[in-house]
Order: C-alpha cells, then sequence, then structure tokens
C-alpha cells in the first residue's frame, strides 16, 4: 500500500530550482537573522533539547515550575512534568496586567461588514465572564465542552474560558452535519454545547443551532447549551437546557482565576480524519502545546509587537486553534477574525481586509491561492497590500507556479513566504523556513523547526539517500504532540508509532534533495486532503453504505486543479435498484447530510462490482488510476475478475 502510493506521487514530482533568499532588510530587522544562526540554534535545539525547550517555556508564566523538561519517550514522552500554568493566563492575563492591556487582541470583521476590536484588557473581563458562566452551569475541570460556532470573537472566548477552568474543550467544524456533532459530542461524552443562533456565510445563514437540535437528540451526556446570539434569527430554545450567552454573561461575576492545570493535563480534543471510518479524537495538552505554539508563532511568524495578524483558517480545524488562538494571542499580537467567504460580496474581500486593517501578516491556504488566480488578478489590482511583510501556506503542498502568484501579485516580490508543513497530531509546525534565514524555494517546507528531527526512510525505517522518496517520519518527540486519541490509547500507539517502531509516523510522503530541503509529496495512507481539509476516505464509504441502497462502496482522491483533490465514489447497489442520475445527486447529497458539505463526493460512479485482489482487498489504485486517467495501465495479476475493470471503464460519469 505505502509503496504503491509513493511511487504513484513520484510520477507527479516537480523539479524546481528556483531559490528565493530571505530579503536583506525583512533579516536584519528578524528574530533570527542568518542561516548560520538557525543552524546553530538548530543544533543546540537537538543536542539539549531540555535547555533549549527550558528556555523557551521560562518566556511564558508558570505558577510552579516544572520538575523536568522532557521525560520518556515515543510514545509516552511528558513535557515539562510537574509545572502548573495555565493557557488562558498565559493568552490574556499576562498581557492585559502588563504592557499591553490598550492593545487590540481581537480585531473581528463581520461577513455583513461590521468590525469589533476588543483589547486583551477587554478580552481579560470577557474570558472571566464567561468562565463563570461555564462554572454556574456546573463545568468542571476535566469535563468536555462541545463548541460548534462560527468566526466571531465568542468563539476565541468560549476556548479561553474552558482553558481556564481545565475543561476540555473539542470545537467541530461549523460546516459539518448534524451526525459529525453527535458523534464527536459522545465519543467524548461532552456536558454542555457552545453554539449561536446562526451564522453567515456568504450572504445566507447556517443555521447552527438548528443543527445542534438535530445532532443532540443521539446525545444523553449533554446537560446544557450555551447559545450566542449573532444574528437574532429566531431559534427554538428548550427549557432548562438552553441558555442565552448574552444573559448569561449579564448575570456572571466578572472574576474568574484560572485553574492550576498541570503540564500534561488534557487542554482540548480535536478530531481529525484517520485510514478508518471513525475520526480520531486527539488529544493536545497543555505545557507543551503552550511552548511549542509559541515558539513557533514568534519564530516562523516572526511576530512583532506592531504586527496585525491575520490566519485565515476557521477554528474548527487545527490551524485555527494553534494559530489564531492560543499561539498568536501567547505572544501578544493583534489578530485578525474574519467571519465568512473570501468572495463575498465579491472576489477581493480578503484583499480589502488587508488594506482596510494594515494587515502584515497574512497565512493562507494552497486551495485559497488557487481560487484567487481563478478569479484573476484584477480582484488585487486595486488593492495596495503595502502593509504585508510576510506571507503563509498551510494545509497541502502548494505548486511552484501557485507559490510565485502569491510571491508576485500578493507579496508584490518583497515578502518572504512560509510553507508550513505540520499536523492536527503535531500541534505545530514542524517543517517551515525561518523567514529572515532560510531561502525558500517553491513548492518546498524547506527545513525543520528547532527541536524537530524529520528524516525520510523506506518502509523498512532505513533513512533513503537525498533527492529519493520515501516515508515522512520525526524521530524525537517534540512538545506541541498530541498525546493520545482520546479513549482509544492503543489506536494512537498503532497509528503513529507502530510503522516505523521509534518513530513517529507522518503519514506522508516526502523526499529530502541536496540541500536538506523537503518536500511533501502528499498522504500515503488512505486520507485524502480536499482543499485543505483531511477526509478519510473510509469515512465516506461508511456514509454511503448507511444508504440503504447501496451495496458496496469505495471512495479514492484523484488530483484537482483547485481542490487539490476531488473526491470520486464508485458505489454498487443493492439488488434489483436502478442506478439512475437522480439516485447519483441523491447519494451525493446523501454523503453531504451526513458528513459535511466538504465531503460531497465531486464524481460518483455505479459499478456492478469493485475491482478486488484474490484476498477481497478493494484494489485501490486501479480506482485512483481510473478515476484520475480514465484507464488502467499498471500491474493487475492479483485481480480477481478482469471483466470487473472492463465493464468499470465503460460506466459514465
Ligand atoms: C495543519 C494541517 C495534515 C496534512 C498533512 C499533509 C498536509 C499540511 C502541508 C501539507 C504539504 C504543507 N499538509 N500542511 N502538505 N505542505 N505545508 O493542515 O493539519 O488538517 O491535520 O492536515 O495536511 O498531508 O499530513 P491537518
Amino acid at each position: 500500500m505505502l509503496e504503491e502510493k509513493l511511487t504513484e506521487n513520484f510520477s507527479s514530482l516537480l523539479r524546481e530550482n528556483r531559490v528565493f533568499p530571505a530579503p536583506a532588510d525583512f533579516a536584519a530587522k528578524a528574530h533570527i537573522k542568518s542561516e548560520s544562526e538557525y543552524e546553530a540554534l538548530y543544533r543546540r535545539s537537538v543536542d539539549d533539547p531540555e535547555g533549549f525547550w527550558g528556555e523557551a517555556a521560562s518566556e511564558l508564566e508558570w505558577f510552579a515550575p516544572w520538575k523536568k523538561v522532557l521525560e520518556g519517550e515515543f510514545p509516552d514522552a511528558k513535557w515539562f512534568t510537574d509545572g502548573k500554568m495555565n493557557l488562558s493566563h498565559n493568552c490574556v492575563d499576562r498581557h492585559a496586567n502588563g504592557a499591553l492591556k490598550d492593545k487590540v487582541a481581537l480585531l473581528w470583521e463581520g461577513e455583513p461588514g461590521e468590525v469589533r476590536k476588543i483589547t486583551y484588557g477587554e478580552l481579560h473581563g470577557e474570558v472571566q465572564k464567561f468562565a463563570n458562566v461555564l462554572k454556574n452551569i456546573g463545568v468542571k475541570r476535566g469535563d468536555r465542552v462541545a463548541v460548534y460556532m462560527g468566526m466571531c470573537p465568542e468563539l476565541a472566548i468560549a476556548l479561553l474560558a474552558c482553558a481556564r477552568l481545565g475543561a476540555i474543550h473539542s470545537v467541530v467544524f461549523g460546516g459539518f452535519a448534524a451526525h459529525a456533532i453527535s458523534d464527536r459530542v459522545n465519543d467524548s461524552a461532552c456536558v454542555a454545547v457552545i453554539t449561536q443562533d446562526t451564522s453567515y456565510r456568504r450572504g445566507s445563514e447556517i443555521k447552527l443551532k438548528a443543527i445542534v437540535d438535530e445532532a443532540l437528540q443521539k446525545c444523553t451526556s449533554v446537560q446544557h447549551v450555551i447559545v450566542y446570539q449573532r444574528s437574532g434569527s429566531p431559534v427554538n430554545m428548550v427549557e432548562g437546557r438552553d441558555l442565552w450567552w448574552h444573559e448569561a454573561v449579564a448575570a456572571a461575576s466578572a472574576e474568574c482565576a484560572p485553574e492550576w492545570m498541570d503540564a500534561e493535563d488534557p487542554l482540548y480534543i480535536l478530531y481529525t480524519s484517520g485510514t478508518t471510518g471513525k475520526p480520531k479524537g486527539l488529544v493536545h495538552t497543555t505545557g507543551g502545546y503552550a511552548v511549542g505554539t509559541y515558539l513557533t508563532t514568534k519564530y516562523v511568524f516572526d511576530l512583532r509587537p506592531d504586527d496585525v495578524y491575520w490566519c485565515t483558517a476557521d477554528i474548527g480545524w487545527v490551524t485555527g486553534h494553534s494559530y489564531v488562538v492560543y499561539g498568536p494571542l501567547q505572544c501578544g499580537a493583534t489578530v485578525v477574525m474574519y467571519e465568512g467567504a473570501p468572495n463575498w460580496p465579491q472576489n477581493d474581500r480578503f484583499w480589502k481586509i488587508v488594506d482596510d486593517h494594515q494587515v502584515t501578516v497574512f497565512y493562507t491556504a494552497p486551495t485559497a491561492i488557487r481560487a484567487f488566480i481563478k478569479w484573476g488578478d484584477q480582484w488585487v489590482k486595486g488593492y495596495s497590500l503595502a502593509s504585508l511583510r510576510l506571507l503563509g501556506t498551510v494545509g497541502e503542498p502548494i505548486n511552484p507556479e501557485a507559490w510565485m502568484w502569491y510571491h508576485r501579485e500578493i507579496g508584490k516580490e518583497r515578502c518572504p513566504i512560509v510553507d508550513t508543513y505540520w499536523q492536527t497530531e503535531t500541534g505545530m509546525h514542524v517543517l517551515a523556513p525561518i523567514p529572515g534565514a532560510i531561502a525558500a524555494k517553491p513548492g518546498s517546507a524547506t527545513k525543520p523547526f528547532f527541536g524537530v528531527v524529520p528524516e525520510v526512510v523506506t518502509k523498512e525505517g532505513d533513512p533513503v539517500p537525498a533527492g529519493q522518496g520515501g516515508l515522512l517520519v520525526i524521530r524525537k518527540p517534540w512538545p506541541a504532540i498530541a498525546r493520545t486519541i482520546y479513549g482509544d490509547h492503543a489506536r494512537y500507539v498503532s497509528s503513529y508509532f507502530s510503522e516505523i517502531p521509534g518513530s513517529y509516523f507522518t503519514g506522508d510522503g516526502a523526499r529530502r534533495d541536496e540541500d536538506g530541503y523537503f518536500w511533501l509529496m502528499g498522504r500515503v495512507d488512505d486520507v485524502i486532503n480536499v482543499s485543505g481539509h483531511r477526509l478519510g476516505t473510509m469515512e465516506i464509504e461508511s456514509a454511503l453504505v448507511a444508504h440503504g441502497k447501496v451495496a458496496e462502496a469505495a471512495v479514492v482522491g484523484r488530483p484537482d486543479e483547485m481542490k487539490g483533490q476531488a473526491i470520486a465514489a464508485f458505489v454498487t447497489l443493492e439488488e434489483g435498484v436502478e442506478p439512475t442520475d437522480a439516485l447519483k445527486q441523491e447519494l451525493r447529497q446523501w454523503v453531504a447530510k451526513e458528513i459535511g458539505a466538504l465531503a460531497r463526493p465531486d464524481d460518483l460512479r455505479f459499478t456492478q462490482m469493485l475491482p478486488k485482489t484474490r484476498s477481497g482487498k478493494i484494489m485501490r489504485r486501479l480506482l485512483r488510476e481510473l478515476a484520475t486517467t480514465g484507464t488502467v495501465s499498471g500491474d493487475t495479476t492479483t485481480l480477481e475478475d478482469f471483466g470487473v475493470l472492463a465493464k468499470l471503464k465503460e460506466t459514465d460519469e
């Protein structure tokens, strides 16, 4: 399986030779100013991880010191043991009690156009009040709280309030369907849900509260639902269970001391797709995650006190957790949040926000960049974008042409671009250029962050020579790695540490070039990446098979110019069911309803049989090839029934 995927990815490997050194004026003002400075600090971080990370941790506030910086090895490494701290204290109080009290912490723009600015001092007040609201309904340290909201300041406040109490938040992306919410709520037995009436997206309203109501019909653990009033649209409030955010906050007291959390206490759960049908609830802890997100934000975005920082990710994904909320707030940055779509009311909305708020650091995804390119340069031309000084990307490999466009049209050939490679599991950037120090190569995530020891290996775990592709592993623990999968530590160990014993296996293929730069080649497992969103093919297959008319389903990713990968589904129907176009649409819609619109298959084909090996495994390679090229060339010697292939090729779209 792994080898098969690697060979496929190889064929699309790009030969890219352009190099863009860090601009001298940028480097002169940067935290880290040269490659040799990076190299020296990197060496130190690897030779003396405890010294390196201990110093980084000392830049934050601890209620009680740690005994040991790092204890143990994969998969049970622990960081800052016995240290006590609170992340909401480090994100908010530390600044509100000091020089940044009146600095804007959150600069929010709603899709309809309203703007709210919340200073660190004000945020301090809001977080304490909302933490008291949670306390008043009985939420306590260690309880799980689900959060299903759109991008508004209250979402960040909700997270920080949970962190303040030591309650474990579990954010469910606002684009997921009711079914996805109930699965996640039940998996970790959440006691409360925080949501809002509706949120705005491309001019229409998403009825978040109504979706929560539907989801909770299948949940018994939830005692309370807190509803933030965003639009004022009518919602159904369940007596005794539901309360309004504004009413509860008005009645709450203004002071709430932060809990002293142990460094290894859980901070949050975030579900992500794996190779089986059930999403994995990755658990991030307090101290190591705090230090890792803090230091990567400081160095990779080279944050300075006067930065206006905008990461366009939704807080429903890990990028929003680490680089909208926890990283930049720990750094005391002004964080821009935007509620809606990039093309509302027009395709220039992002550039208007950059100019209006004088954004200096802009962090987005390759899929967004490809959309901007498609919409045309005219949408960018009217804007100065002169405030920008650093650009970033995340979520999937960026194709060099998209990188060049970003560099030219947005960065005006002046701003370094940081291509940051990391995962829900890693919690923080693991490969990324330090912008004042490392020359960029379009399409490469460049070099490891401090303390991260990546290697490209064969499936036996042996290093491969420079220039050759292999599996990307990380050899040594880093502080922000997720510590477990909620309720299933065995799955955590087998998913990440059994493929290459002793190392963390990323699930990605990569090659390292002669200069030590890493080039990501995509997932080597059954995870696909659609517009930067991770989806398990099994998850979509399970949803399809749950439909009464479907007998069997196989889902694969195929390359797509805009989305990176598109979803192709092959479906066999129950005896006697007619394969009609209407049914095709019904099934696509069914998946959207079961999981969320992002999982709706782009192509869906009916077939009488799926190609299987003699041992009964679906031959996904053949399906991928068929979905991509319309034909099949490779080795089919283990195929059970050659007639299946001929029939598959016959079926039209
Ligand atoms: C942060 C995030 C993780 C997967 C990862 C990889 C892909 C992310 C990338 C990248 C190439 C980059 N990925 N960043 N591939 N270059 N800069 O996206 O987390 O949603 O868990 O996805 O995304 O395949 O394994 P997550």
